[in-house]
């Protein structure tokens, strides 16, 4: 014992100042509890647990080891307890996991110098998920059911000198929401997939643990975020936070004020500084110091004072979107006696802009007074097991986000408030955040109980994020105006269910924002049609956001993308398979079949396999080889989401933003993702890096005519030559045309629209290549690609390893015919390519890097796969 106690001191960040007497002592210091701490299941004599008919293991499982911050099931993977659960089925033996209770213990030290005088020691975790206690040597200190609310308890009754005992017990999500859903005094029905763990609308964990239409339900509890123990003498912050606006009396000079708003908690009088600085850099920028003196507080769980201060900054370096300027943040530090603590700031003002105009009323965002057109994506957890959701792992998607040209990525409100890593990542790269609150696709309850448990989440997680300058907007939920339409219960009885969405997210939540972040709009649901209008936006495309699901969910074709025009759309998708090398890792090749029984379980849209092999059949020539296939899907769904991007960013200014669904995975799985759960590029993801250029030319086939649009998203006009080719399946000229255009700023400029007939050829027997100087380039079929006779082209492929050996250089290029979609692909190599789904035309020659990761040229196993080749 005595070993693991000199461990655990190392653990300990002591920080020393004055006390009232002059005299230097320790102030503060924190014992981080991140590390190894021992999982047990729990049973109790109330039979809680284990239930009478349980599956999985009869005798109490563990002591385990279990890794904090962490969770269950990552621990009773390691220990071997349950198999993997995204192998094959794997998912459904291990459902009695989150049926049952747990606790996580472990020891800490104190010392016994830093517990006299007036030393006060408080347990602090960002994240207990979900139904949980907390004893220290035996006292219950914290009881909590909400895992977006942060624990923080004065436990310095519960603590002494030497060794501490302190346990976490989780009871039993699925079977608290169970419980919960009897007492109710009317039913609050959820949408409900395959495999689904009931009720999870009625406890505040991630929605999507108890499973999606992309998802296993896999019910985690564990210790999330920072974990510690705080022994402090003196007042310590509780929260601090500001968010720069413009000063609207400064006329020419470009004059920014800072409020930060710093919350404390002390138990014994106090008398100290506060000290606000801002730098750049390591420039101090402006300055405040104030005498702050305060009392007891008791050391209830909450706010107990706060103290607002302002800084004024003249002319601070603008931050701005990717693709529209740099992101340069600033540092605010905060000092409060000897307690700090730090945040960044970024200066850039938003608007979101609803205003009646022709067409209804607009939507989309000004930043910095210029008019932003929106690319993006749809967030999901970056992982169904929490122990795996690495800084590293959100580096590597967000950073393919910005790389994919983006400026938007949307937190859905499925999943979870992120942790801060995401936050500073998209202050880093220039991605704005639309922020749902954590509600989803279900009707929720207004119960006291309900409504107190999200205010307190509303407030923490607000006052949390709300300093990051990529936050652009918060919104109520995800589909709960929708969801008011989508249940027998609310559709007999919609007053009820309506005033309850009232209560909660225009009441609860909304008051929340407009209190704590005033600047900043709050956006009732997605999709909505605006502040206070609760009339069903489904798809309703002269206001307000959308969510285009016709083609997917109803079956439409491509062309059902033309059949709106979107203000802004939020969600709109279509699934691909992922990369034979994530297939592997989740079904043996004996299911290397769409309609085998493991593709079907790691494939959750209903009828979604269908729909995948429905769309190929309708497009293209039906691929009987499954690698093909898995290629096809993947071609589809880049052509589908191109579609829709294109035409709706040649509807500037009606349509001025566009996120798809869905960037990332949970686990392996056939989805709607760009990124692949190892986060491996889809084809949608090199389009959507084309497809979502600011300097952009499309080319499409819209009611019968060939239309052309130059877009510009910069703030300077581009003037040029367009040329539109009209190629045969030889690659030989049928026929051109050419247009000088100019485009301004910020706009789309119509090129050209020809009836089909008025063409060099039949929409068979040609393709089209646009080009616009030499600034942007796009090609298209003009009509499906099974109508037309395309010729095998000769492809001649080289690969050169690189001096460094972990790199390769594959080279293709083309004899005689054009190769549509051409990937380069393996089953070894890392997931990098430089390039992929490419058009290459006869004599063109295209190098395309690819990073190895540690296998040799020769067994890297590389592939090269275009249209014609798959059949
Ligand atoms: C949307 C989302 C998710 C869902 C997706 C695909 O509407 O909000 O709930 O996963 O559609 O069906």
């Amino acid at each position: 014992m005595g070993s693991m106690i000199r461990q655990l001191k190392n653990q300990i960040k002591r920080v020393t100042g004055t006390n009232r007497h002059g005299r230097s002592e320790m102030t503060h210091q924190w014992v981080d509890l991140a590390g190894a701490w021992e999982l047990r299941e729990v049973t109790d004599k109330n039979g809680n647990s284990p239930p009478s008919e349980r599956s999985g293991p009869a005798e109490p499982v563990g002591p385990v080891p279990v890794a904090v911050p962490g969770d269950t099931h990552s621990a009773l993977l390691a220990a071997e307890v349950i198999p993997d659960p995204y192998w094959g089925g794997n998912e459904i033996a291990v459902q009695w996991v989150g049926e049952r209770d747990w606790s996580f213990t472990r020891t800490f030290a104190l010392d016994a110098d830093d517990l006299s005088g007036d030393a006060h020691c408080y347990f602090r975790a960002e994240s207990l998920d979900t139904v949980a206690a907390v004893t220290v040597n035996g006292h219950v200190v914290a009881e909590t059911d909400n895992m977006f609310v942060p624990v923080d308890v004065d436990i310095t009754d519960a603590v002494r000198a030497g060794e501490n005992e302190i346990a976490v017990l989780f009871r039993s999500a699925d079977r608290e929401a169970a419980r919960r859903a009897e007492s109710l005094p009317y039913p609050v029905p959820h949408q409900v997939y395959d495999v689904q763990s009931m009720h999870r609308n009625l406890v505040r964990k991630v929605q999507c643990h108890s499973g999606w239409d992309w998802g296993p339900a896999l019910m985690v509890a564990g210790i999330y975020g920072e974990v510690g123990v705080l022994v402090a003498e003196g007042p310590v912050i509780t929260a601090a936070y500001g968010y720069p606006r413009r000063d609207a009396d400064t006329g020419d000079r470009d004059r920014w004020i800072l409020p930060v708003t710093v919350e404390y908690r002390a138990a014994a009088p106090f008398e100290v500084t506060l000290e606000v600085s801002l730098f750049d850099g390591d420039r101090s920028v402006a300055v405040t110091r104030q005498p702050v003196a305060g009392g007891s507080n008791g050391g209830s769980r909450h706010v107990e004072a706060k103290h607002h201060v302002e800084l004024t900054v003249e002319s601070p370096s603008l931050w701005w979107p990717n693709g529209y300027g740099e992101q340069p943040l600033y540092r605010v530090n905060v000092r409060l006696g000897e307690y700090k603590t730090t945040f960044s700031v970024g200066f850039r003002t938003i608007q979101l802009i609803n205003e009646d105009d022709d067409t209804g009323r607009s939507m989309y965002f000004r930043v910095n007074g210029r008019d932003l057109w929106a690319k993006g994506m749809n967030w999901i957890p970056s992982d169904s097991l929490p122990l795996r959701q690495r800084d590293e792992r959100y580096a590597e998607l967000l950073s393919a986000s910005r790389e994919a040209n983006m400026n938007m990525v949307r937190v859905w409100g499925g999943g979870q408030y992120e942790r801060q890593s995401f936050y500073d990542l998209c202050d880093q790269l220039g991605l704005l955040v639309w922020q749902d609150f954590m509600f989803s696709c279900s009707l929720y309850p207004s119960t006291e109980w309900f409504l107190d448990s999200v205010a307190l989440e509303a407030e923490a997680q607000t006052k949390r994020l709300l300093s990051h300058p990529s936050i652009a907007i918060w919104c109520g939920n995800n589909e709960n105006l929708g969801a008011l339409g989508w249940f027998d219960v609310s559709i007999a009885n919609p007053g009820r269910y309506l005033i309850d969405f009232d209560r909660l997210y225009n009441g609860v939540v909304g008051k929340a924002v407009r209190r704590l972040d005033p600047g900043r709009p709050f956006w009732p649901s997605s999709p909505a049609a605006g502040e206070g209008d609760f009339s069903d936006n489904w798809h309703d495309d002269s206001s307000g956001d959308m969510h285009y699901w016709s083609v997917w969910h109803e079956g439409k074709s491509f062309d059902g993308y033309y059949e709106v025009t979107p203000r802004f759309c939020s969600e709109f998708g279509f699934q691909s398979f992922p990369s034979l090398h994530s297939i592997r890792t989740y079904a043996p090749e004996s299911h290397f079949n769409p309609t085998a029984p493991l593709q079907e379980h790691h494939q959750r849209s209903p009828r979604g396999n269908t729909v995948v092999a429905e769309t190929m059949a309708r497009y293209f020539r039906f691929p009987f080889d499954f690698a093909d296939f898995v290629y096809i899907s993947q071609v589809q769904q880049a052509m589908a989401i191109q579609t829709a991007v294109d035409y709706w960013r040649s509807r500037r200014p009606h349509s001025m933003g566009a996120l798809y669904w869905q960037l990332n995975d949970v686990w392996p799985v056939v989805s709607w993702s760009s990124l692949e759960y190892d986060g491996r590029w889809k084809l949608l993801h090199f389009a959507a890096r084309r497809f979502f250029e600011p300097v952009r030319v499309v080319a499409y086939v819209k009611d019968e005519h060939f239309v052309c649009v130059a877009i510009n998203d910069t703030d300077a006009a581009i003037s040029g030559d367009v040329t539109i080719r009209f190629l045969d399946w030889a690659g030989g000229e049928v026929g051109s045309t050419r247009a000088n255009i100019t485009v301004a700023p910020d706009s789309a400029e119509a090129v050209s629209a020809m009836a089909l007939g008025d063409l060099p050829a039949d929409p068979t027997g040609a393709f089209a290549v646009v080009e616009w100087s030499d600034v942007a380039r796009t090609w298209t079929f003009l009509t499906e690609p099974k109508r037309c006779e395309l010729i095998q082209p000769r492809l001649i492929v080289t690969a050169a390893a690189g001096s460094d050996g972990d790199h390769a250089r594959v080279t293709i290029s083309a004899e005689d015919a054009p190769a549509f979609w051409t990937t380069v692909e393996s089953t070894k190599a890392e997931h990098r390519f430089s390039e992929n789904g490419f058009l290459l035309l006869p004599g063109e020659r295209r190098d395309i890097d690819v990073s190895l990761g540690g296998v040799s040229l020769d067994t890297a196993d590389l592939t090269v796969r275009h249209l014609r080749s798959t059949y």
